[in-house]
């Protein structure tokens, strides 16, 4: 069975997931803990950074490393289209999606939790203790902002990077007006990354994710309630409905992750 090394709230990884349920895998999820659980991750793959996936003896890291091994192992549903032009502009939409919402999704996100207590400790862990809860979301804003800052987080970082999901997903919801995907009429490889990548933005309604039902729904002020890019919002709601499969449906793909344990 496949073994996906992962965070339930990371974005590259709901982009693995997505297209291992594009393509119909099983897996089993393994949550990786923030340290002593990326020392496991490094042990095997000889980098830090999730998601990792395990087949066999056979170990990769990177989300498109993954994908690109993924089609290659288990060709059935491919991802990556054989015309030349649909190829390039899936090939350019994927790297781009990694490099723009990827990373910039996380700075918003900093940004609106540290502004928000309440939607700051719903993020956290749903076995977290209430006394960790009121402890976190008591943090004043300003130190948050004096943290992000050293990491660069910063308040213009975030703003720059709020600025620039906007033009995307403006970008994204006029290519999906009169296209049902982004490149041509079956979803590619660009479409997944760029739908499991937008996990932060805005996260799913459906239960597709181990997490607290308070977070269901929620994402970035300013994005994820923005009439303006609904078109997105709902083109993503459509093909999970129709390819990402939910928590529990079949006892492994998608049930609650296992935490790893270091010997
Ligand atoms: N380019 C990588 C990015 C992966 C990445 O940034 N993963 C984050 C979680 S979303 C991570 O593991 N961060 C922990 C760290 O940097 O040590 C990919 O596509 O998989």
């Amino acid at each position: 069975m496949l073994e996906l090394y992962q965070v339930e709230l990371s974005q590259y990884s709901e982009k693995v997931r997505l297209i291992l349920d594009y393509k119909g895998l099983d897996y089993r999820k393994i949550e990786v803990k923030p340290g002593v659980g990326q020392l496991e991750v490094f042990k095997i793959s000889g980098q830090t950074k999730v998601p990792v996936l395990k087949d066999g003896d056979t170990v990769i890291g990177d989300s498109t490393a993954i994908a690109m091994y993924l089609d290659k192992t288990y060709p059935e549903k491919p991802l990556i289209p054989t015309e030349p032009k649909q190829r390039a502009l899936c090939l350019l939409m994927e790297e781009w999606a990694d490099e723009s919402i990827g990373i910039k999704s996380r700075k918003a996100l900093y940004g609106a939790l540290s502004q928000n207590p309440s939607f700051r400790t719903s993020f956290l862990p749903n076995q977290t203790p209430d006394l960790l809860k009121n402890i976190v979301g008591a943090v004043p804003p300003e130190l948050l902002e004096l943290v992000g800052t050293g990491v660069g987080f910063g308040k213009d970082e975030i703003k720059e990077a709020k600025d620039a999901l906007k033009q995307d997903l403006e970008a994204l919801s006029l290519l999906l007006v009169d296209n049902p995907y982004l490149v041509g009429d079956t979803p590619c490889l660009a479409d997944l990354a760029v739908a499991g990548l937008s996990l932060l933005l805005k996260i799913p309604t459906g239960s597709y994710l181990d997490l607290s039902e308070e977070l269901k729904g929620k994402g970035i002020p300013g994005l994820a309630d923005n009439s303006f890019y609904e078109t997105f919002f709902e083109w993503r709601d459509r093909l999970y409905a129709d390819y990402r499969k939910p928590l529990d449906s079949n006892g492994t793909t998608g049930s609650s992750p296992q935490s790893i344990q270091i010997d």
